[in-house]
């Protein structure tokens, strides 16, 4: 029984967490301002005031951190970006990094 015990505790010790991706916005010389915040407010839940400030962080160095998720949703946050973006004719750019 104590062996029974001893592997599951050891099983569950094992269990790995997913990876988890960063995903940046990049800055351009065409985007509006304040589509970038419509963006951080639409796609990566901010408010007004941190999508503000993460703009213009982004704005003076050239990409900024929207968020932190899973594979998957990092990638769909990535292509509705690239959507919303296409769809309004600026050229805004969100790609994604390990952790
Ligand atoms: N640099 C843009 C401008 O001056 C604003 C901008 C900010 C664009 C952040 C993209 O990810 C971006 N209109």
């Amino acid at each position: 029984m104590a062996i029974n015990t001893d592997l599951e505790l050891y099983d569950e010790v094992k269990i790995k967490h997913p990876k988890k991706y960063k995903v940046f916005l990049l800055n351009d010389d065409y985007t509006s301002m304040d589509f970038v915040i419509d963006i951080l407010m639409s796609i990566f839940h901010r408010t007004y005031a941190q999508a503000e400030q993460i703009m213009l962080d982004i704005h003076k160095k050239e990409r900024g951190l929207c968020g932190v998720y899973t594979h998957e949703i990092a990638e769909t946050k990535v292509m509705q970006v690239r959507k919303k973006a296409k769809d309004n004719g600026f050229p805004l750019r969100a790609i994604m990094e390990e952790e």
